[in-house]
């Protein structure tokens, strides 16, 4: 990425926090990561979200859905700028929430942005075993909450709870999933019993 491209990202953070979109149509949750080495591992984020109806807002294009989230690179060490404006203009540009992701031992892009963005919540997502100490590392009266190593489904679905304490509409979908889940351990446990575990392993 090029000086001149990350100049015109950081235009156009700092355009859509004075833009006059109203709350439905911003983005509810903001995905950053570090790289976009990252994208896998974050990648469980986009599944979780896109899982209970979250649409995401591509260029300047608005979704359709009610609940959308916008996914960014941003490097804390090799775009600090842009690491500061996505940060400050979190809350005016409408996001709830933020998820950031960063791998390697240095993985300061969650533990910064939480800071920057105060009061906006960030979930930090360790993109390897290595950066958990980094990512939930922050001293007394800088909070951030954090996922385990990889967990980004996970951290999406906090996001969504934080969302749903507000909005009936999530509420209702975060338990339509879990009922899901329920269901298929049900499902599940009443096969391995039918079946016996010799005939269930066999059959998996
Ligand atoms: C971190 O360094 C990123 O979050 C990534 O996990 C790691 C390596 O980045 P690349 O060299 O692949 O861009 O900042």
């Amino acid at each position: 990425m090029t000086v001149s491209e990350i100049q015109s990202l950081i235009d156009d953070l700092e355009a859509k926090a004075t833009s006059d979109r109203s709350a439905e149509e911003t983005p509810d949750i903001g995905i950053i990561m570090g790289s976009d080495s990252d994208l896998d591992t974050m990648y469980g984020a986009y599944e979780a979200l896109t899982e209970l109806g979250f649409e995401e807002e591509t260029g300047d294009e608005i979704p359709e859905s009610r609940f959308t989230f916008e996914t960014y690179v941003v490097s804390a060490h090799r775009t600090p700028e842009l690491m500061y404006t996505y940060a400050e203009t979190a809350s005016d540009r409408g996001l709830d929430v933020i998820i950031a992701g960063a791998g390697g031992k240095s993985a300061d892009l969650p533990n910064m942005t939480a800071s920057l963005a105060f009061p906006v919540p960030v979930i930090g997502v360790p993109v390897q075993e290595k950066s958990v100490d980094s990512v939930i590392g922050m001293p007394t009266g800088a909070p951030i909450t954090a996922v385990d190593a990889g967990k980004s489904f996970n951290a999406a679905l906090s996001a969504i709870q934080m969302l749903a304490r507000e909005h009936a509409e999530l509420e209702e979908r975060l338990l339509r999933y879990h009922d899901g889940l329920q269901a298929d351990v049900g499902s599940v446990s009443r096969d391995l019993h039918a079946s016996g575990t010799e005939t269930f392993r066999e059959q998996r």
